[in-house]
């Protein structure tokens, strides 16, 4: 069974073998066709049209069913290796040990954002940004440079306590759970810091910095924590709506899965807390 501990609790062997699994995804090729499909969801997702992984409720399914894909293909690389999340809300400045070269390597440099240690650094040839929205071809970062800090254990608590998972008009400006937790409303939790590590991450094609897994894992690790908070709520809406993905309608690119099977995160993994 998979069990998605937190970064911070993981060995050096663990990271070791995460790493190298990332870029043995990134030699052959696959990795790149994530920050593809990423970017073209972002791009499609409209407030107004048709939405599915973004500033809508399947959010939240979204984005689970796309990780458990790139956890699989990760574990076609090496079986021993589940995607660690990133508690910001507590390592929550440039010294967590998340950034060291050991891991996934630091901010940028201030010149042009660069990264300039650990195995994502240009300079290592190892990871070319192929997928991208201009010409620059190396990873970059400016963590906390956005201005705002990362959120507090406090307004993550703000959001957990949010009942309704989500309300019409079912976009970014809706009232209710998912959208404080996606952050176009309110406190701001998940949009914030794709801003706060900026670079690539502050783009549609943010599944170019590693650190985009870990973020979304614990995004979705908050929603199994609303789950459990909320017991009587459910996923809405439950049916008939313009645009949007219902409880049992299937969600693109897959075709193969609605939010109500994706509920249960157990049937995939586990987290290493209670
Ligand atoms: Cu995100």
């Amino acid at each position: 069974m998979t069990v998605r501990k937190n970064q911070s609790a993981l060995t050096a062997e663990e990271k070791r073998r995460f790493v190298a699994a990332l870029l043995e995804l990134k030699r052959s090729g696959r990795y790149d066709t994530f920050v593809t499909t990423h970017n073209a969801f972002i791009l499609g997702d409209t407030d107004t049209g048709e939405r599915v992984g973004h500033r809508s409720p399947s959010f939240l399914p979204w984005h689970r069913r796309f990780l458990l894909e790139f956890e699989r293909a990760l574990q076609s690389v090496d079986a021993t290796v589940a995607l660690p999340y990133w508690d910001w809300s507590v390592d929550r400045t440039p010294r967590a040990a998340l950034w060291a070269p050991d891991f996934l390597g630091g901010t940028g440099r201030s010149v042009d954002g660069r990264v300039m240690d650990g195995a994502f650094a240009a300079s290592t040839g190892n990871w070319p940004i192929s997928v991208r929205v201009d010409t620059r071809t190396y990873l970059r970062r400016s963590l906390g440079g956005g201005g705002r800090p990362l959120p507090t254990p406090a307004e993550v608590d703000s959001v957990l306590a949010m009942a309704t998972y989500d309300m019409p008009p079912w976009n970014s400006g809706s009232d209710g759970f998912r959208n404080h937790l996606e952050g176009w409303r309110g406190v701001n939790l998940h949009n914030r810091v794709h801003v706060w590590v900026g670079g690539q991450m502050a783009t549609g094609v943010s599944p170019n910095d590693p650190v985009f897994w870990l973020h979304h894992a614990y995004i979705d690790k908050l929603w199994a924590d609303w789950r459990r908070r909320h017991p009587g709520s459910g996923y809405l809406p439950v049916a008939g709506t313009r645009d949007v993905v219902d409880l049992d309608e299937r969600m693109k690119p897959w075709n193969d899965s609605t939010p109500a099977e994706l509920l249960d995160h157990t049937r995939h993994y586990t987290f290493d807390t209670a």
